[in-house]
């Protein structure tokens, strides 16, 4: 450990600071005090956030930890989840405030109103229910991002089944493997969706997937593209002839707080994806809770734009659940960035005039690759508050988000968690925080992480190593989906000593005592016995002006244990990949960290392999970089893109 402690020492040199303009400060959510309050208490102001639900019974106990890792939280409390999402709103005067100011691609429209998402929901909540769905029963989706996909989540939340959401993208492969370990009852889908200006297929795939699956009794279509699609009597039915004629009123029922939500297949980083259970009121506590004091979030006023999918955790907890629990209006775009031009999402601020932006580290790369300019043309007076979530933000790319989004004066926040803790967990406090470009920084009052070392000891001030969290929190999961075993050994048997739950990536503390963030543990590089994360490197490959992309992989190396690959994509007019430039990058890195962090080969790419919430498949690469056989790559947004990239490399170019 003291060997990564060292060589983390030198690697993270960036050291602007952004304190909180005092305009803000005054009138943020959150106040420095919030610290201390959580600290004096954690019970007692857990309980307090708790109080932004509606209960309809109040729990006996805010924390049962009794039965550890199996965490109970808001013991013997009742509430119905979409209630507290929809008709609470609507009770409380709200029902003309727009929810969902609704983007399609091909430009059509729709603002729907709380009091519309009531009936919606409501309609698809009894048409679920005459399918006979209830209660514990699980329903897969597969849509993209049209209204019908937030209606049918929250119809499953308001009978008690869970939602099982699958990626738009994924292949029927991927769909099957999820709705056979749900045993899933229903499927929800659409006949296509509109991706890049063209109309794709969904409803064929869901077919393919569908062949054999025993447990799915119906198949619900929603109606986008208008296409053709094969049907199946007596499965198939038809989203509008199912739910439309159905009665606008139902009665939510009160769920025990710890009745189960949803699940969501994550990948492990081997076998099969994980299906991680969510509940319900300490969830929606949490979400809501965050939401408000990470993005400062003020109803009625604001005018929120999470550009996540569903399909990844980030949707659920900050396009469904957090954001409509605290009586948001939000943007909900349906396509990609760039059509059908470069400046679409900056065209949808500047119309529905979006105050809080929230998107990943590598979409704010791509528009940086797409250049200032873009984003210059249009007004973008109304956004206050711009967040990250997704991977280590590079300091490069937060200060562009800042200056060329956030015209140099708003909040940038850098918001840390997974699928697995169901919230935000580590993250900035616009209005307290002094920010630093590429920390998430503190964790959030209520939650409580450590950066520990292999005998979980903490590391100082300084130090590198583990991220664990150390006290349960109330959005933990509450499991794997039937597999108990997986769920202890994957996140409590490595530091089972002392009861951390090991969120599986590497981080450092500052001089400060602030937290950076270091990538996947299986992303830390071995050269020579020193460690060194696969970001920290991109970052400063990022920071040199030719390069617009890039991803770095640690090879296995005869002599040093592991050479350092990188993959660079090249920004458009910048120079031609050349033995030159490619050394010139070497030489930079060489500056920018050390000598021990210069790549031991740069190969120039056009593209790099993503997952579909934006993750590089660093597995894909270190296949390349090893020579070997490229694996499985179903998990891939695009899956020709590592064609593209072996034939460039074979071509020379
Ligand atoms: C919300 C989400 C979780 C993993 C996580 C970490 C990485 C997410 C980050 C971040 C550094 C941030 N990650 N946010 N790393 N800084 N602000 O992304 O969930 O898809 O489950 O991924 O993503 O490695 O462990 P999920």
């Amino acid at each position: 450990m003291t060997e990564q402690s060292s060589a983390l020492d030198n690697l993270l040199t960036e050291s602007r600071t952004f304190p909180p303009s005092e305009e803000f400060a005054a009138k943020a959510n959150a106040g420095a005090e919030l610290y201390s309050e959580a600290d004096a208490d954690r019970e007692t102001f857990w309980a307090k956030q708790a109080e932004r639900l509606h209960w309809d019974t109040k729990w006996t106990q805010v924390l049962d930890w009794s039965n550890a890792p199996f965490a109970k939280w808001f013991v013997s409390g009742k509430l119905n989840v979409a209630y507290n999402c929809v008709d609470r709103h609507v009770e409380s005067g709200h029902g003309d405030q727009v929810a969902i100011h609704w983007v399609g691609e091909p430009g059509d429209t729709r603002d729907i109103t709380y009091a519309e998402l009531k009936r919606e929901v409501s309609k698809a909540a009894n048409a679920l229910l005459s399918l006979g769905v209830g209660a514990h029963d699980r329903v897969a989706i597969q849509l993209q991002m049209v209204p019908e996909a937030i209606v049918a989540m929250l119809a499953c939340a308001r009978i008690g089944a869970l939602h099982s959401v699958v990626f738009g993208g994924f292949s029927p492969t991927a769909l099957r493997s999820r709705v056979d370990d749900a045993q899933a009852k229903v499927v929800i889908t659409s006949d296509g969706q509109y991706r890049r200006g063209k109309a794709a297929p969904m409803k064929a795939n869901v077919d393919q997937a569908l062949d054999g699956a025993e447990s799915v009794e119906k198949v619900i279509v929603v109606r986008r593209t208008g296409d053709d699609v094969p049907w199946t009597e007596g499965r198939d039915l038809w989203w509008h002839e199912l739910v439309d004629g159905q009665s606008e009123d139902h009665k939510p029922e009160a769920f025990d707080s710890e009745h189960p939500l949803y699940i969501l297949y994550t990948s492990g980083t081997t076998g099969k994806p994980k299906g991680i259970l969510h509940t319900s009121g300490g969830y929606l506590t949490q979400a809501a809770y965050t939401h408000h004091y990470v993005f400062d979030h003020k109803p009625g006023e604001d005018v929120y734009w999470c550009t996540a999918d569903i399909g990844w955790v980030t949707g659920h907890s900050y396009i469904v659940y957090g954001p409509l629990a605290n009586r948001v209006t939000q943007v909900v775009y349906e396509g990609t960035p760039n059509t059908p031009h470069e400046g679409r999402h900056w065209e949808i601020v500047q119309k529905y005039k979006v105050s809080i932006y929230y998107t990943a580290p590598t979409l704010i790369r791509t528009f940086m690759k797409w250049g200032k300019d873009i984003p210059a043309k249009y007004d973008l007076s109304s956004l206050r508050v711009l967040g990250s979530v997704g991977e280590p933000i590079n300091p490069e790319a937060w200060v562009w988000y800042r200056e060329n989004v956030g015209a140099n004066a708003t909040p940038v926040v850098d918001t840390w968690w997974q699928t697995e803790t169901g919230a935000i967990m580590i993250s900035p406090l616009p209005g307290v925080t002094e920010a630093k470009p590429g920390s998430a920084q503190r964790p959030l009052p209520g939650i409580s992480a450590k950066v520990v070392d292999d005998k979980a000891d903490e590391v100082g001030k300084g130090g590198g190593g583990y991220l664990v969290l150390d006290k349960p929190w109330p959005s933990m999961l509450r499991g794997i989906w039937g597999d108990d075993e997986r769920y202890r050994e994957t996140y409590w048997s490595r530091f089972a000593d002392k009861g951390f739950y090991f969120a599986g990536d590497g981080a450092k503390y500052d001089n400060d005592g602030d937290i950076w963030l270091l990538g996947r543990v299986d992303d830390v590089m071995n050269v020579s016995g020193h460690r060194i994360s696969t970001t920290e490197v991109e970052s400063a490959l990022v920071s040199h002006p030719t390069v617009a992309e890039a991803a770095v992989v640690g090879a296995s190396d005869p002599t040093t244990g592991q050479g350092i690959v990188a993959f660079v994509i090249l920004r458009g007019d910048a120079v031609d990949g050349g033995e030159e430039a490619v050394q010139e990058l070497r030489n930079h890195v060489a500056k920018e960290i050390g000598p021990i962090a210069k790549p031991r080969q740069i190969m120039v790419v056009p593209e790099l392999p993503k997952t579909r919430s934006g993750k590089i498949m660093r597995r894909l690469l270190r296949d390349v970089a090893e020579n070997r056989e490229v694996g499985d790559v179903t998990t891939l947004a695009d899956s020709s893109v590592m064609d593209l990239i072996s034939s460039g490399l074979q071509s020379g170019k």
